[in-house]
């Protein structure tokens, strides 16, 4: 082949060069200061993305979607899965939130997930009898009100709805939590036939995270030294092991050919020593690379995978309860910007994101400690644990980016985070004379003093709940 022939099909390749194949993302709104619906919807066609998973059917989120042809997964809140095991409650929510978008709303509603991760070992089974039958209700609404063949009910599932045996841990071996191998075998059978997908939501992070010896390698894609072994099978990292755990469970219970959803994939890049940005460019290079050629896994292979990327933006609202990386799983900052290189076309190419366009912010204004203000020294303390009970530190825990700062940095630190969560309301940065405002920068190479977007809305309401104190004086006692 010439130079020239080569160079002319290397641009056709590069012209080519579109999404991973039905790439999707999660869209949360947990965050104190929620872009506007209408900037993401942007985002996500600036960026190419046509699908998407929202965490509820939310009024203002489903006008923004309309008209943008994106495919969107609603979403049934777990607090309402009891409600919906009536019929007509079900009815009526599918009336509300489905099909009013879908017949006059221009909106295009693919799926509908009846709840998320319902069955956690840490919700101690409250959500065990009402899932099945709010996943009953809610499919035979959809039938019923005419849209059930194209819009499917599902149920998105942590992994830890199965596993395999600890003394022969391979993925062939894989079956449903025995406390839940019952239930999970009906639902199983009834998405089988209602034509749905089974959902789940990998996070090889966790098992990092989790786990002081998993093998970091193996959390990546890019091969171990040490795969583990199974029937002539060499598995080498945990998405394709885990993926092939559930297939193994599908085939137990005589569903191995049951499609299979990613409702949720990841990386953090705060709030611990492995939440970092370029342990995530390092996964989501991996993983897309996988994707963008329909590698599948070795039980699936050469196959499409169907994938929500956790997730679109920072949410600096949600609970922490599961670790201080929660509020940072977005590919995207807070406010829309982009994080590391991300090539969404799975080349692997140097290239970030399309940021967020039109995003208005408050001044440029931060609240740092003032040593000098007056204000009683030896109540810092106090001052910090109350302005990171009301907004989020989570970055100057250990491992995460702003653990570096000294003492003073922190104080600042969390000032800053309170005064912007409260939109550099009056009296915001006092605290008791031990702060002040300022307009010069006191960001440093790692740790990023941000300034929060400007909400349109002038009642500067406070959606945050306040963390647990027992955490909230554990975490601060670490730190000073
Ligand atoms: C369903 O629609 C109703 C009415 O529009 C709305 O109040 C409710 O929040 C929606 N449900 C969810 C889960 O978003
Ligand atoms: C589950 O049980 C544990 C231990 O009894 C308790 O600490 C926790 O708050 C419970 N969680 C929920 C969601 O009820
Ligand atoms: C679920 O149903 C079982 C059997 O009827 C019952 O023993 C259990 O208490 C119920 N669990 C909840 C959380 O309601
Ligand atoms: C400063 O605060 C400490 C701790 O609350 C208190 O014991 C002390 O009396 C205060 N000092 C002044 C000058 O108010
Ligand atoms: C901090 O974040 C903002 C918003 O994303 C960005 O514009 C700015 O460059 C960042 N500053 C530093 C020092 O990283
Ligand atoms: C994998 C599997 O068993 N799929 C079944 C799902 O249900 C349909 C009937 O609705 C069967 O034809 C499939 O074989």
């Amino acid at each position: 082949m010439g130079v020239s022939r080569f160079l002319a099909l290397f641009a056709l390749v590069a012209l080519c060069s579109s999404l991973v194949e039905g790439l999707g993302v999660n869209w949360g709104t947990m965050a104190t200061h929620p872009l506007p619906p209408k900037i993401v919807v942007q985002l996500l066609k600036d960026n190419g993305i046509k699908k998407v998973k929202i965490f509820d059917a939310d009024s203002i989120t489903m006008s923004a979607l309309a008209g943008s042809d994106i495919e969107v997964m609603v979403a049934i809140p777990n607090n309402m899965l009891q409600i919906m095991n009536d019929y007509d409650a079900a009815k009526d929510w599918v009336k509300r939130n489905v099909t009013r978008y879908h017949f006059q709303g221009g909106v295009n509603i693919k799926y509908v997930a009846v709840g998320n991760e319902p069955f956690l070992a840490s919700y101690n089974g409250s959500f065990l009898n009402v899932t099945f039958p709010a996943l009953k209700n809610i499919q035979n609404a959809l039938n019923d009100a005419g849209v059930g063949d194209t819009i499917k009910a599902t149920v998105p599932l942590n992994a830890d709805v199965y596993n395999s045996p600890e003394d022969n841990s391979v993925p062939s071996a894989g079956r449903f939590r025995s406390d839940i191998s019952d239930l999970m075998t009906d639902i199983v059978h009834f998405l089988n036939q209602s034509g749905a997908p089974f959902t789940v939501n990998i996070y090889p992070f966790l098992s990092l995270y989790l786990n002081p010896n998993f093998p970091v390698e193996f959390a990546f894609f890019d091969g171990t030294s040490n795969p583990v072994l199974d029937n002539g099978i060499q598995y080498t990292n945990v998405f394709d092991a885990n993926f092939d755990t559930l297939i193994s469970a599908l085939k137990a219970v005589g569903l191995g050919n049951l499609p299979i959803i990613v409702g949720e994939v990841g990386w953090p890049t705060d709030g611990d020593r492995n939440g970092n940005a370029a342990y995530a460019e390092k996964f989501y290079n991996g993983l897309l690379k996988r994707l963008s050629v329909n590698q599948g896994t070795p039980l699936r292979p050469n196959q499409y995978i169907e994938v929500y990327l956790f997730s679109l933006i920072d949410e600096d609202a949600k609970s922490i309860a599961p670790g201080n990386f929660e509020r940072h799983w977005g590919i995207l900052k807070y406010d829309g910007q982009p994080k590391y290189n991300m090539d969404l076309s799975g080349q692997g190419q140097s290239i970030m994101l399309v940021p967020a366009k039109d995003v208005k912010y408050l001044p440029n204004k931060w609240c740092v400690f003032d040593p000098n203000g007056g204000g009683n020294i030896s109540t810092v303390g106090d001052q910090i644990t109350y302005a990171c009970t009301f907004s989020d530190c989570t970055a100057l825990g250990y491992g995460s980016t702003c653990n570096g700062l000294d003492a003073n940095g922190k104080a600042s630190y969390a000032f800053n985070m309170y005064y912007q969560v409260q939109n550099h309301r009056d009296l915001s940065c006092n605290f008791q004379g031990l702060a002040t405002e300022t307009t010069q920068d006191p960001s440093t190479a790692n740790c990023n003093f941000t300034i929060q977007i400007a909400t349109s809305s002038t009642s500067a309401f406070l959606p945050f709940v306040p963390l647990l104190t027992v955490f909230v004086s554990v975490f601060f006692a670490l730190l000073f």
